[in-house]
């Protein structure tokens, strides 16, 4: 299964709007906000209406960050690859609030919770949240992550 999907982080000066997922894949972790692109959806629409689900925020400006790709392998087989387009947002309409899927908690950029997130975030979230665009790619088997590498794009204009 090959899956495009989203992820978005709002910024507030020198905080970051994470989400505690309350169920579906990553259920009990700290993430941004975001899903999987529905068919006949762009990636901005998507994380766009990902954002009024999750949180009830509608983003009004969106800077594009990066590209990563998941690969799982189950017992030495590839069970799915995410595609996973990057965002963050400085402007937003809305007060984050708290749905059936995620509840919303600011965090200090310095003070991200990386040891109750993804393996993978500590790898490129800091270089996200310093203004950068990345592209990685990530090999988890069995849902422990075996392999990496993360580029730094090169920045145009
Ligand atoms: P739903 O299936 O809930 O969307 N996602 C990941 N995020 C990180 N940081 N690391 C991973 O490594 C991830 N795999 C998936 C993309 C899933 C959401 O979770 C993200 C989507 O925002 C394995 O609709």
């Amino acid at each position: 299964m090959i899956s495009l999907e989203t992820l978005l982080y709002l910024i507030q000066g020198e905080r970051v709007l994470l989400i505690l997922k309350k169920r579906g894949l990553g259920k009990g972790l700290f993430n941004g906000v975001g899903g999987k692109v529905k068919p006949g959806e762009t990636p901005e629409q998507a994380v766009v209406r990902e954002a009024e689900e999750e949180i009830g925020v509608k983003p009004i400006q969106l800077s594009w960050r990066g590209l990563l790709e998941f690969w799982n392998l189950e017992n030495g087989q590839v069970e799915s690859i995410h595609y996973v387009h990057v965002y963050v947002s400085e402007k937003y309409v809305g007060e984050p609030r708290e749905s059936d899927e995620a509840a919303p908690l600011w965090f200090e950029k310095g003070n991200i919770p990386y040891d109750r997130m993804w393996e993978d975030d500590r790898l490129w979230l800091p270089v996200v949240l310093d203004g950068k665009r990345v592209y990685g790619k990530f090999e988890f088997e069995d849902w422990k992550l075996r392999k990496w590498i993360v580029y730094l794009l090169q920045q145009t204009g």
